[in-house]
């Protein structure tokens, strides 16, 4: 590696960490990835991208990034950038280990005048209350003076061709105006989208936060409406689109069987448990994640009201749940709400056969024409291109399918209808 080429470390080589590398990479910097996933290192050692996604894989292959288990190798890295999951547990409290052991990773090993930034997404208050302190004691040396400490939450979009690492919006906060100024300087060397200085850590951390918690109140807005107009015989889809006609004041989400992800379902409860511990119930947002946690129930219940309808009982009926994924043309299935749907239908003594084109080692069967033999009912519910192209009337008829449930509102409804199936969707 040429001298002159500046070192930067990225920690963590996940969705968000692996993308941010390679375009520091591609921008010029030496980077080393840190990963404490020995296969993900090997993987990524030989060139092979951990995430099925075409254009990282081809970045790779072109990329200069090498990768390690070893924090040692953050020495001579002017930024150290943490990107690490943030989950939360069963109980939806915020599971801060990932970040804990990042940090003590980095501690020992931190050197004078190194600046680090936190991207992961963390409630306000986290990267000063609890990976400032991991830092100063492991490495004797003291935030904002010997070394700089900010925060610049992750923005990415999995799947989304249009807003990428490199042109995303940032914003960013620091301890102090000097490591605001190293962080600024950092993202501006790779970035091309616009980056936000916060007069603070605790700003930064609760854009993040704020950004998909508004997402979060959005949708379960429209899926408490999707219960309403299903009772009322309102196409909530087309009410939705009519309301999307005003150019101001509006802004369009969508009903469905329920909220996955690693973000959305995920952020709204650090704002909750953090404001929590601090004297204030958000009780709007834990309603709204109560709305959406229950959706799959709800689709649950809309797939045993189309086999009533058909005079199909569920005990003991094969239904086919197509799409594991959470959310379209992906392989990620990360709280994807595929799950609880088959519980529920489970519970209902359904016999569940599972596919999804995107995440074949997960699926029961590897084809559609497996998941569909011998079927009573299909429940689709990840609005993969896959499945539009190929779920027609004619293929479900051929199956002697009588009922479809449209977990994502994404199929032609009325074709459906006029083939002589029992069509279901969410609010439609
Ligand atoms: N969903 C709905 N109705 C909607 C939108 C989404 O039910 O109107 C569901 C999806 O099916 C999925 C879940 O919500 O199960 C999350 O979908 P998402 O489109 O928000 O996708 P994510 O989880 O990849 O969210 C990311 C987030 N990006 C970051 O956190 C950096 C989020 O802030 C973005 O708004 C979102 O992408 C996006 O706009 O696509």
């Amino acid at each position: 590696m040429s001298a002159t080429k500046e070192k930067i470390a990225v920690i963590g080589l996940g969705y968000v960490g692996l993308p941010l590398a390679l375009l520091a990479d591609k921008k010029g910097y030496e980077v080393v990835g840190i990963d404490t996933n020995r296969e993900k290192i090997q993987l990524i050692s030989k060139k092979v991208s951990p995430i099925s996604d075409q254009r990282i894989s081809k970045e790779l292959e072109k990329s200069h990034l090498t990768a390690s288990t070893d924090f040692a190798q953050i020495k001579g890295a002017s930024s150290i950038i943490i990107c690490v999951p943030t989950p939360v547990y069963d109980n939806f409290l915020p599971n801060l280990e990932p970040i804990i052991k990042a940090s003590q990773g980095i501690g020992p090993h931190l050197e004078k005048g190194q600046l680090v930034i936190l991207e992961s997404t963390v409630n306000p208050g986290i990267t000063e209350n609890t990976v400032l302190p991991i830092l100063e004691k492991a490495s004797n040396l003291m935030g904002g003076k010997d070394f700089y400490l900010a925060h610049c939450p992750e923005r990415i979009n999995p799947g989304d061709q249009k807003w990428t690492v490199e042109n995303i919006p940032r914003v960013v906060g620091s301890l102090e105006e000097k490591g605001l100024k190293k962080a600024i300087s950092f993202y501006s060397s790779i970035l091309t989208g616009k980056i936000k200085a916060m007069t603070s850590l605790k700003e930064a951390e609760a854009c993040k936060v704020v950004e998909n918690s508004f997402r979060d109140i959005n949708i379960a807005f429209v899926n408490e409406l999707a219960q309403s107009f299903s009772l009322l015989g309102i196409d909530i889809v087309k009410v939705i689109d009519g309301a999307a006609t005003k150019p101001f004041a509006f802004m369009a989400h969508y009903p469905g069987c329920g909220v996955g992800g690693h973000c959305i379902p995920v952020d709204p409860y650090y704002l909750i448990e953090y404001a929590k511990q601090n004297g204030f119930n958000h009780d709007f947002l834990a309603w709204a994640r109560r709305v959406n946690n229950d959706m799959p129930y709800f689709t649950a219940q809309r797939t045993l009201d189309g086999l009533n309808s058909a005079k199909i009982p569920i005990n003991g009926a094969k239904i086919a749940v197509l799409g594991l994924s959470y959310k379209a043309n992906i392989d990620d299935t990360r709280e994807s709400p595929s799950y609880q749907i088959i519980k529920r239908l489970t519970q209902y003594g359904a016999k569940i056969i599972t596919f999804d084109p995107h995440t074949l080692a997960k699926s029961d069967v590897k084809s559609l024409e497996e998941a569909l033999r011998k079927s009573k009912a299909v429940v689709v519910a990840t609005s993969h291109d896959y499945f539009k192209q190929k779920l027609t009337p004619e293929l479900l008829l051929s199956h002697k399918i009588k009922v479809i449930v449209d977990g994502r509102n994404f199929l032609p409804k009325d074709s459906f209808i006029n083939a002589g199936l029992i069509y279901r969707g969410i609010g439609r």
